[in-house]
Order: C-alpha cells, then sequence, then structure tokens
C-alpha cells in the first residue's frame, strides 16, 4: 500500500455539558482528523490532543505542526503497512498523539481495503463492551448527584468521578450513600503529591474500583510508594506512554490496573502490546477515553473487546459527549456499546455535517 496524501482538517464540536476536571474546563472542542488516501484506498484518524497541553505536553496545534513537518514527511509516498508506522516515525520523539492519528488512518485504509474490521483484526472476544461513564467535577454535591442518577438511569455500569484536593472524600461518600454499591472509580490527573497519602486512604472505606493518576505522570516509583499506604487499587494513565513504561510500572509495584488510550501510547498497536504484557502478568487494562468523536470510539470500542479489557470503559454513547456525531451515533443498549462489524473502523462519516464544521484543511501530498 503506497501513501499518496493526507488531509487533515479541524472540526468544532460543542459538549453538550461542560465537562471539569483538576485541570479545567471544557466546554468544547477543536479536534484534529486526518484521512489517509492511499493506494488502496481511504483511511480516518482522529487525534486526541487537546487545544492546551494540560492532561499532557501535547496539545492540537502542535500535533498539526509535527504531522505536516516532521511526520507525514515520512511516510508521503511509501510502500507502507500499519505496522511499519511507529518505525518510520521513530526518529522524532515523543508526539504520541500525532502519531497514533496518522497510524490509526493507514490501519483503517488498510483494515477497509481488505474487508476487516478492528474488532477482527485486534482478537475481539466479545461483540458489545460495557461502558462506564467519566463524572466531571460539578459545582455542589447536589448536583453531582443528579448527574450520576441520570448516567445510571441510561444503563451505565461504571462511575468514574473526577477529583481534586478539595473534591474528593465528600463526592465519594455521597455517591455511595445515595446509589449504594454501583461500581464506582476515581480519577486525579495528577492532583496529589505522595504526602496525601494519608487523605487518600480516606478512600478506602468505600470500596473504590481503582484510584486513577493520583501523583504527576513521572512520579512512578512515588506511585509504588503510595501502593503501600492506600488499599484501593491504583491505576496509572497519564504515566503509562509506553508498553516499556506499562512493564516498569508493573514491575516496580507502581499499578494493578492500567487506563489505555491509544493516543497517549502512539497507536492502537502499541495499546495492543499493552494489553497483551498485561494479561500475562495478570493485570486487567480499561479503556480510556478523550470525549472522542465517533471516528476515535469506534476505534476504542473495538479494542475494548479484547480479552483483557475486564473492567467497564470510558467507552460512553455518543450523546454523553455530542448533541451530534460526524458518524452514525453509538447507543447504549443495557448499559453496553456495539462494537462496529463493518470492514475497518466500521463507521460511516457524514461529509456534509464534517464539513459544515470545519475551520481549517490542508492536504499533505
Ligand atoms: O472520553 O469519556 C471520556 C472522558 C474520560 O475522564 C476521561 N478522560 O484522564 O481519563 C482521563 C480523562 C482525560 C480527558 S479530559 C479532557
Ligand atoms: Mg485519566
Amino acid at each position: 500500500m503506497r501513501l499518496e496524501a493526507v488531509e487533515m482538517r479541524r472540526i468544532e464540536m460543542s459538549l453538550v455539558a461542560p465537562f471539569e476536571t483538576s485541570f479545567g474546563i471544557q466546554t468544547e472542542r477543536d479536534i484534529l482528523l486526518v484521512k489517509a488516501i492511499t493506494s488502496e484506498g481511504e483511511g480516518w484518524g482522529e487525534c486526541v490532543a487537546g487545544e492546551e497541553p494540560t492532561y499532557s505536553s501535547e496539545y492540537v496545534d502542535a500535533a498539526q505542526h509535527v504531522l505536516i513537518h516532521h511526520l507525514i514527511p515520512r511516510l508521503l509516498g511509501r510502500e507502507l503497512e500499519a505496522a511499519d508506522v511507529s518505525a518510520e516515525l521513530r526518529p522524532v520523539h515523543g508526539h504520541h498523539m500525532a502519531k497514533a492519528a496518522i497510524e490509526m488512518a493507514v490501519l483503517d485504509a488498510e483494515l477497509r481495503a481488505r474487508g476487516e474490521s478492528f474488532g477482527h483484526f485486534f482478537g475481539a472476544v466479545r461483540r458489545e463492551v460495557d461502558c462506564g461513564v467519566s463524572v466531571g467535577i460539578h459545582a455542589s454535591i447536589a448536583e453531582l448527584l443528579v448527574t450520576v442518577g441520570s448516567y445510571l438511569d441510561q444503563g451505565y455500569r461504571r462511575i468514574k468521578l473526577k477529583i481534586k484536593p478539595g473534591w474528593d472524600v465528600e463526592p465519594v461518600r455521597a455517591v455511595r450513600e445515595k446509589f449504594g454499591d454501583v461500581p464506582l472509580q476515581v480519577d486525579a490527573n495528577t492532583a496529589y503529591s505522595l504526602s496525601d497519602a494519608e487523605h487518600l486512604a480516606k478512600l478506602d472505606p468505600y470500596g473504590l474500583l481503582l484510584i486513577e493518576q493520583p501523583l504527576p505522570e513521572e512520579q512512578v516509583l512515588a506511585h509504588a510508594q503510595l501502593a503501600k499506604k492506600v488499599q484501593t487499587p491504583i491505576c496509572l494513565d497519564e504515566s503509562i506512554e509506553s508498553a516499556q513504561n506499562a512493564a516498569d510500572a508493573i514491575e516496580l509495584g507502581a499499578c494493578r490496573v492500567i487506563n489505555v488510550k491509544p493516543g497517549r501510547v502512539g497507536g492502537y498497536l502499541e495499546a495492543r502490546k499493552i494489553h497483551d504484557l498485561c494479561a500475562e502478568r495478570g493485570v486487567p487494562v480499561w479503556m480510556g477515553g478523550m470525549l472522542e468523536t465517533g471516528i476515535g470510539r469506534a476505534g476504542n470500542v473495538a479494542m475494548a473487546a479484547m480479552a483483557n479489557f475486564t473492567l467497564p470503559g470510558d467507552t460512553s454513547a455518543s450523546d454523553r459527549y455530542y448533541h451530534r456525531d460526524i458518524t452514525e451515533p453509538f447507543v447504549l443498549h443495557d448499559g453496553r456499546l456495539k462494537v462496529p462489524a463493518g470492514a475497518g473502523l466500521g463507521v460511516r462519516v457524514d461529509q456534509e455535517y464534517l464539513d459544515s464544521i470545519t475551520h481549517w484543511k490542508q492536504r499533505v501530498d
């Protein structure tokens, strides 16, 4: 397969409700999409970088720049498969979300050309996946309980509460009191330090599935030390940027669970390696989310159907994020989403709607 051109575009999408985390509030997204145009057909990729470098060092303007100037030129005109992309891009350090987007587009083109779905390619063991929902920081406990109640009514199988210092034990206690033993976990997005260990141990009585990324991403050893002071299993998100990181963190005792985000680790193929090594070591994984459109969601739901994705993912329905998706919407049935069965990502992009929300477009060839 030869990569002939890449069409890049930026789209603007409003979220159905503001989403607040320990690093800020988001009300809309400015998303970079890439379309690989190959000798065998086309494929889509979604870049999960946000507008600001606040989740990690990556951000969408930088992703766009590095793709145009450093990544796409290393691939254009070459005979390649998705499996070759990460090796070709190795001279460029970092920029995992940008690399993941182009690898995903090449993989989609390749699989569409041979009529194989992402799910089949990953070795999916289920046709639908259990879904959780990530609930942002709210202005009050009363408002939080309304939001959580509505998600539970919709059928979500697990609730994740975003926490930060000053918004942690109280919301967890309130949700437990009102909704009983619903599967519950928390995500701090690096907001604490090891000196907060005693405070974080106050979450232990609430029987949480896990606490996600309590400490800064580079503090892997500190996570191992924290793990000795809290009973709740520690899950790493931001700290895990590769299969090597994952193996090291597990060996060190820094985490008992891993949140897999293909964008964060440089693509679906590296994410698959993380799944496999965790499976070998008896470490469960789950699919994270980056507020993806139907394009990214299709790939994530397919990967979440692999055997060791044993916890519900942040793979919520389209209407949890957007009033109108750019593909056919993903709809929750009994707390689950269906794994697309069609070739490649198995979703169709609504071209007319996409064009109407596109604010920038460039063809690189
Ligand atoms: O896609 O449902 C989703 C969002 C899940 O909480 C979520 N993602 O750290 O896990 C995480 C956050 C990162 C994105 S915040 C913009
Ligand atoms: Mg997280």
